[in-house]
């Protein structure tokens, strides 16, 4: 039997993937309203062909509980937040995990740490807590790689990474990945796999960064951006992203400032780079600011933010630039940002809506920030034509709104 714990973004679809692949899985989650809700037959967010899942699991026999249970194997995919202000990793929650695991798993057990840790962190963390207990266990980390809004196809069919002290247990968790996973599953040592996980999420951190860099200085000096990277992106060996109004969720804006809180005097590109990403939602404000004074607008409370996760399609609002610029709006001129997201049902915001038109009636300067399909849709273009719309994504392709 395998115990997932930690059923989030990543250990909810790993523990059904599983399920529905013929693997006896237990999920084990610490907040009880959440394993309720799982008990009941629902998934706790949205995530394309994730209910389908839950049906095909469910008939796999997947049970779920706040208990950890007794057993050989275990998948932990608990949160790694950072410190802010030293930048370096919080592994507290994984660390917790794991001694909890080690006071009821069996000797030799295999602990599978699929959470983001920097390079070190089992070294530095996990393995003294494993020693202190003194039961002997195999760890292994095995970082996820897969995006929200395509979650399910990209477990079964991306590569992996897994990290091992030992081949044998290496071989062993990939045989269990290989029940649903189709990539390649390339093994290595834990270290590398730690580092690896990383570095691919640092690497797109700093190609976004570079975009939003090239939408400043384009900004700056009236060229078009994007006109300039459809260009650029015909050459053969050149792939600008997107530039936008920051970045969200809970990888990109956090994972590469361990590197940087682990190597300060090395880490400069990246750490400029993230500077340059957290710098977007207060330079989207500057840019609404100036068009507003162009227009004799001046009220800051009639902006509306359109979007509160942290990118299209998703309910996942984690480090979302949205809620990142409502905070600098309110620290800096106490006003709090209106806001809108058709996925985002809780109350995250002050002054959050939950109907759109109310929304539009209440907020004469529209700001695009998230590009969720809705905005796109006819009607919702139509609404917005009585509106100064600045879109940071360019969702809209009509006239007269205002791009970064
Ligand atoms: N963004 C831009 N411009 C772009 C692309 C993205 O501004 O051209 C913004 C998004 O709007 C969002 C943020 O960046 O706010 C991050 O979004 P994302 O789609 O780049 O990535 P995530 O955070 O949803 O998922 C990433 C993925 N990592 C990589 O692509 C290297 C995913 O594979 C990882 O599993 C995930 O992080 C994770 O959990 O580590």
């Amino acid at each position: 039997m395998v115990n997932v714990i930690g059923l989030g973004y990543i250990g909810l679809p790993t523990a059904l993937m599983l399920a529905s692949h013929g693997v006896d899985v237990v999920g084990t989650d610490c907040k009880s309203e959440l394993v309720d809700e799982l008990k009941s037959g629902r998934t706790t967010f949205k995530e394309d062909g994730l209910d389908e899942l839950f049906d095909k699991a469910q008939k796999g026999g997947i049970r779920f509980d706040t208990k950890y249970m007794t057993t050989d194997t275990y998948i932990v995919s608990v949160p790694t937040p950072y410190d802010k202000n030293t930048k370096k990793i919080d592994a507290s929650f994984v660390v917790k995990a794991v001694s909890d695991v080690l006071e009821v798993c069996v000797p030799g057990a295999v602990i599978v740490i699929e959470s983001t840790v920097s390079p070190g962190t089992v070294d530095k963390f996990v393995r003294p807590a494993a020693a202190q207990s003194g039961k002997k266990i195999n760890l292994v980390h095995a970082p996820e790689r897969i995006i929200p809004g395509n979650m399910v196809y990209e477990l079964v069919n991306n590569n992996r990474t897994i990290g091992a002290d030992d081949r044998e247990v290496g071989e062993k968790i990939k045989n269990l990945y290989s029940t649903f996973c189709k990539g390649e599953i390339v093994i290595t040592d834990i270290k590398t796999a730690e580092m690896t996980k990383v570095v691919e999420n640092t690497f797109r951190a700093v190609n976004i960064a570079f975009a939003n860099e090239l939408a400043k200085i384009c900004d700056s000096d009236n060229m078009d951006v994007y006109e300039i990277i459809k260009i650029c992106n015909m050459h053969p060996r050149v792939n600008i992203l997107s530039p936008g109004p920051g970045v969200g969720g809970h990888c990109i804006p956090v994972d590469p400032w361990f590197l940087v809180g682990d190597y300060p005097d090395k880490a400069k590109v990246i750490g400029e780079a993230l500077k340059v990403n957290e710098s977007m939602p207060q330079f989207v404000l500057e840019k609404a600011q100036k068009i507003m004074r162009e227009k004799g607008m001046e009220d800051l409370s009639k902006i509306g933010l359109y979007g509160i996760a942290y990118k299209e399609n998703v309910d996942d609002y984690r480090e979302s630039p949205t809620l990142q610029m409502i905070d600098f709006c309110r620290e800096k001129y106490g006003v709090s940002l209106k806001s809108y997201d058709p996925y985002v049902k809780k109350d995250v915001a002050q002054n959050q809506y939950h109907d759109f038109d109310k929304f539009l009636s209440d907020a004469d300067f529209v700001i695009i920030m998230v590009g969720h399909d809705e905005i796109k849709e006819k009607s919702a273009i139509e609404k917005l034509k009585t509106k100064t719309v600045l879109d940071t994504r360019r969702a809209l392709k009509t006239d007269g709104v205002y791009y970064i």
